[in-house]
């Protein structure tokens, strides 16, 4: 298997994250890219490539222009307020306070199109997320020209990213990229598997109403866990995309048992819907020992989930989102790509 790489992501290096009331060192560090590489060298598996530079304008149809160009000036925006610290948002608009114009000043740009506090922008942070973009459709693009399937190492992650608002460490959405890129070349059906513990409300959201692209999500229930106000069971989708997004909230203490059994009735809505091309949201922070997860995958359930996936046998681009059992990241997600491997026939 081809595994897309770029250093780039190593742009991505924020101090800041708000956590408990504290700023900590983010939990989202270039660190865990590190121990991804260092497993996939021990294990001798795939080949590691740079991203080739891909013509697409799926970025574009999945993100609203006057956020992308926010994203590229925000920092220095910030910079030019003369702000110390790393650009963190303080105010919203909200319910009760609906925004009706974007405002100038880069405070209040933040407070409309951030989602989450924690996640903090940095020097590079731009810079990083339109590499990770370009390492998820690179990843799609080997795919498209007749690989079985693809790992982007994508960092920072997407799935958070809405059209048009950042947070839960993510920018971009590379694996909403990598299905409208997919749309765009040809495939008439796209579905996409998002299997991170946080549910993927960014990419929900993009496909809300598209019955195109059917989105699947295996996450903590919002009702404790981030991102909290989206993933709910009855989440199905609107108008033409209605019945084409299916959540699938798991409690607290949630064991591979239950949770497979969550996977297989997500594989067998994949098969209904007989796409022509599969986009899994990797994270592999449902692991036991993941700091601020709730779930409890061993590292020898991600192998098994691996093959399960590969049971579609569908075209099929891994784009990497969350974990943060940062020792493990690699066993954890090389597992998966191994599990697949081991069922490809
Ligand atoms: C990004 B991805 C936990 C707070 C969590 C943000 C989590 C973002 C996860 N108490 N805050 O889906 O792995
Ligand atoms: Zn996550």
């Amino acid at each position: 298997m081809k595994i897309i790489y770029s250093e780039a992501h190593r742009q991505r290096a924020s101090k800041t994250e708000l956590y408990g009331g504290e700023l900590v060192p983010p939990f989202e560090c270039p660190e865990r890219v590190d121990f991804i590489l260092k497993r996939l060298s021990d294990k001798n598996f795939g080949t590691i490539l740079d991203p080739h530079p891909v013509v697409s304008s799926a970025v574009h149809k999945i993100h609203d222009a006057g956020y992308l160009a926010f994203l590229n000036t925000a920092w220095d925006e910030w910079q030019a307020a003369g702000f110390k610290g790393e650009a963190m948002v303080t105010v919203w608009q909200s319910r009760s306070m609906p925004a009706t114009h974007i405002p100038d000043f880069i405070e209040g740009k933040l407070g409309y199109y951030c989602l989450a506090a924690e996640t903090s922008i940095s020097a590079g942070t731009a810079e990083a997320a339109w590499a990770s973009l370009g390492v998820a459709l690179a990843g799609t693009d080997h795919v498209l020209k007749g690989d079985r399937a693809a790992f982007a190492l994508c960092r920072p992650p997407g799935h958070h990213a809405s059209r048009d608002q950042y947070g839960g460490y993510c920018f971009i959405n590379n694996a909403a990229a990598a299905a409208q890129h997919m749309r765009d070349q040809g495939l008439e059906r796209v579905a996409i598997l998002d299997v991170d513990f946080h549910h993927g409300n960014g990419t929900q959201a993009i496909f809300y109403d598209r019955a195109d692209v059917l989105f699947l999500s295996l996450h903590g229930d919002p009702m404790a866990a981030f991102p909290h106000f989206l993933g709910h069971a009855d989440e199905t989708g609107t108008g033409a995309g209605t019945n084409y997004n299916v959540n699938y909230p798991m409690p607290a203490g949630t064991p591979y048992s239950e949770w497979r059994q969550a996977l297989d009735n997500a594989l067998q809505r994949i098969r209904d819907f007989a796409p022509q091309g599969v986009v899994v949201s990797l994270g592999v922070d449902t692991f036991e020992r993941d700091p601020i997860s709730f779930f409890k995958l061993t590292s020898d359930d991600f192998t098994d989930m691996g093959g399960r996936i590969s049971g579609l046998g569908l075209p099929t681009v891994f784009v990497m989102e969350g974990g943060y059992a940062v020792e493990e990241i690699g066993v954890n997600t090389v597992n998966v790509l191994m599990g697949f491997e081991a069922q490809v026939s």
